[in-house]
């Protein structure tokens, strides 16, 4: 099997929300945003906008029927600004017209007076300032303060780690539909439809069972869509509504960019100490996340931040300070990774540092580090196996590791104007939403008369292939060909209460549940076809669409056995329900269980510099990943693939460009670099580990979505190493991400 979209999205057939036809008399909507960052608002005249051929309505946060604040953590964030302003590009109005041109047209001539109030944009400021969404909290391991006296070595540093735009393809959008009795029909492009529908409820004070979300596939998510695609959709939802009349909102690119939130960035305080031997005794670090406007996910982010701050390394004696810092910017949200990457980057800084001094082999600190079955992390969560370090070792040996080294060393010496480098990156990622009450999947799925099947899930196609996935698992499990199974939108009709398509365990949860649904169906079918076989339902199997007696085939059909089954009155429908066992954590404690299991790899990455321009190659990539049993391996090759691209443009090519004013400059795909294919390694090699089933995934799978992000880290220490080898680098604050231009910068200090 392959991606089940591929033919439609390569022949642009894949439809999204706007490419369905519109309904008869449908309006659009667009965003006013705020000209600046931080104000009172004196006034807003709307009139001209109002005045503008084809502009039906304008609406601010007055128009509001229900609660206008909303919030997935606190409720603290207004859907239309409510007299002040927090971020430029905040929305103040909604202008709703006959067609997109005249909407935009009303927004132009929106006019607003603000009183200008200090932005700050820089998250230590905020902290110094008082201005935070949360305490900060401190989380500790061991005795660390007693620990540094037994430390050999001991250093410490700063962090300047930048944030990244999500750029999914599909920007956010929403179609709201009113019918009858009050009700709304809403498609949005969001990997949240519970989490819609129930903001929709709530700002227009409706019951949820008024509101239906619909979801067909989005053009990428990333988490970008997690928890900011709501505003949208309430917004094409309070036209609808208000108006009655069917509204659509399809953000532009400047707009998207503006107007919503992206991967954190972190100022980091690290002190780290070290025995004779190198052994780390002791890591502190402090976390300062630039958490923007309003909450909205910056505390499990943080939270996540934190449980993955040591990685894949047993550190004894931890200290972890973290604070979500309140900032003039937009809220910054869930992003591939969710806060884990931010963790897992100080740390690699630290031991990079303290290999340097040692004058030893990064990888040698890294392997002796490494953490092994039985150790208990910070959080107090036990590793149960040591598939971390097959990784490791398999890399190492897989890929010829010692050899390349020479390579690499030989290449140096031989070459005065261009330096190569190279990198590994472990990565130990634990899957599960760490608010445990997230962890749980539906699946509905329908056999019909004619041997067909559908399959509907709470899991949301974003391009990750879970429908893919979903179609996999009823295909196994039933016994019948792929070709016969469709997977529906995602529906909140369809399925209540669907947790958001996130924390890499869309394909988990709602695999497993699809399981249960098949095995329910099953049950009754082999029920019928013991009778009719004239044996016991246990000798009952299905495959390749043949009912088996034992291993022998009978003349009994799928197709034949689904009409006697419907026949004979037996249930070809179900609903099945998962949520992983043996979970837990408190987050105030921040102790628990909180993962299912770990997803595990590492990575190796090669790059040249050159040192004239400061341009660089990414030449090689070498994955060796923890996969379980794969369900679909061109699939779970392409999440591999990609979340290593996205990692790699976090730490090299992708730097978002705020002014001092708080305004984003790269607004566009002019000024913001995202790696192309061009950008990749040729030499890109992934190796699955074997034998290596995880009996917590459905079908012995891993959750495979978020950890490789992670091995793209490798890429901003392979590059360091190749400058290194041309001159040192001497900084105060490490930054990151390490683009050609902060590249020449390092090989020339003190030239501007
Ligand atoms: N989303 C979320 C996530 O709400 N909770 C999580 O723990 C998480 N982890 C990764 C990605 N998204
Ligand atoms: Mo995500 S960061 O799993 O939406």
């Amino acid at each position: 099997m392959r991606h089940c979209d591929s033919p439609l999205h390569v022949t642009g057939r894949s439809e999204y929300v706007d490419d369905v036809t519109p309904p008869a008399g449908m309006l659009h909507a667009a965003v006013f945003g705020s000209p600046i960052a931080h104000g009172n608002i004196k006034s807003l005249d709307t009139s001209a906008a109002m005045e503008t051929p084809g502009v039906v309505a304008v609406f601010t946060i007055s128009d509001i029927p229900g609660n206008p604040y909303f919030g997935a953590i606190i409720a603290d964030e207004p859907l239309l600004a409510d007299k002040k302003v927090f971020f430029h590009g905040q929305p103040i109005a909604l202008v709703v017209a006959e067609s997109y041109e005249a909407a935009r047209k009303g927004v132009a001539a929106c006019q607003v007076k603000i009183e200008s109030l200090p932005a700050i944009t820089c998250p230590r400021e905020a902290f110094e300032k008082g201005e935070t969404h949360q305490e900060l909290r401190v989380f500790e391991k061991g005795e660390i303060d007693a620990a540094w006296d037994k430390c050999a070595t001991v250093l410490e540093g700063a962090i300047d780690l930048a944030g990244q735009e999500h750029l999914y393809l599909e920007t956010n959008r929403a179609r709201a539909i009113p019918a009858e009795d009050g009700q709304l029909r809403v498609f949005s492009s969001t990997q949240s439809p519970t989490a819609t529908q129930k903001t929709i409820a709530h700002i227009l004070g409706l019951p949820m069972n008024k509101v239906e979300v619909d979801v067909k596939r989005l053009g990428g998510g990333f988490g970008g869509k997690e928890d900011q695609a709501t505003h949208w959709a309430c917004m094409a939802s309070l036209a609808a509504f208000i108006l009655q009349r069917p509204t659509q909102l399809v953000l532009n690119r400047v707009d998207d960019m503006q107007m919503t939130g992206k991967r954190h960035p972190y100022k980091q305080d690290y002190k780290i100490g070290l025995d004779e031997e190198g052994r780390i005794l002791a890591y502190e670090v402090s976390h300062y996340q630039n958490s923007g406007a309003f909450m909205d996910l910056s505390n499990p982010v943080l939270e996540r931040t934190c449980l993955h701050s040591t990685n894949a390394y047993a550190i004894p004696n931890v200290r972890i300070r973290a604070v979500p810092c309140k900032t003039n910017l937009p809220s910054n949200t869930a992003y591939r990774g969710f806060g884990g990457p931010q963790g897992m980057f100080a740390l690699e800084v630290a031991i990079e540092k303290a290999a340097n001094k040692l004058g030893v082999p990064t990888e040698q600190l890294q392997e002796l580090n490494l953490a092994r079955k039985g150790y208990v992390f910070p959080y107090g969560q036990e590793l149960g196996d040591d598939r971390l370090h097959r990784t490791w070792e398999e890399a190492k040996e897989h890929f010829d590791l010692e050899a390349r080294r020479c390579q690499v060393e030989k290449f140096n010496a031989a070459n005065s104007l261009q330096k190569k480098g190279y990198a590994l990156m472990p990565v130990c990622f634990g899957i599960s939403f760490t608010k445990t009450f997230l962890n749980q999947g539906s699946s509905l799925v329908h056999i019909y008369t004619d041997g067909t099947v559908s399959v509907t899930t709470g899991g949301i196609e974003m391009g990750q292939g879970i429908s893919s996935n979903m179609i996999a698992i009823c295909s196994r499990i039933l016994g019948i060909s792929p070709t016969r199974i469709r997977c529906n939108s995602t529906n909140t009709s369809r399925i209540a209460n669907i947790s958001p398509s996130a924390a890499s365990a869309t394909s988990d949860l709602n695999g497993n549940a699809t399981i249960i649904a098949c095995q329910e169906i099953l049950k009754g079918m082999y029920k019928v076809a013991a009778k009719e076989l004239k044996c016991e339902p246990d000798q009952i199997s299905i495959k390749d669409g043949i009912v088996f007696v034992d291993a022998e085939a009978s003349n009994l059909d799928w197709n034949t056995l689904v009409l006697k089954s419907y026949f004979s009155r037996v249930q070809l429908m179900a609903h099945g329900f998962y949520a992983p066992p043996n979970i837990n954590f408190d987050p105030i404690a921040g102790w628990g269980r909180p993962f299912h299991y770990y997803t595990y790899g590492t990575c190796y990455i090669e790059t040249t510099v050159d040192c004239i321009r400061g341009s660089y190659t990414i030449d090689s990539a070498k994955i060796v990943h923890d996969l379980g049993r794969g369900i679909i391996p061109t699939v779970d090759l392409g999440q591999v693939e990609g979340g290593l691209a996205q990692g790699i443009g976090w730490v090299t090519l992708e730097e978002l460009a705020f002014s001092d004013e708080g305004r984003l400059l790269s607004n566009a795909l002019s000024t913001y670099k995202c790696p192309d294919g061009e950008f990749l390694p040729d030499d890109m090699e992934v190796k699955f580990l074997e034998n290596a089933d995880n009996p917590g995934g459905p079908l012995g799978s891993k959750a495979v979505g978020e950890p490789p992000f992670m091995y793209g880290i490798a890429a901003y220490f392979a590059l360091r190493r190749a400058i290194e080898s041309f001159t040192p680098i001497n900084e105060t604050e490490t930054y990151s991400p390490l683009t050609p231009e902060q590249a020449l910068l390092s090989l020339y200090p003190g030239s501007v």
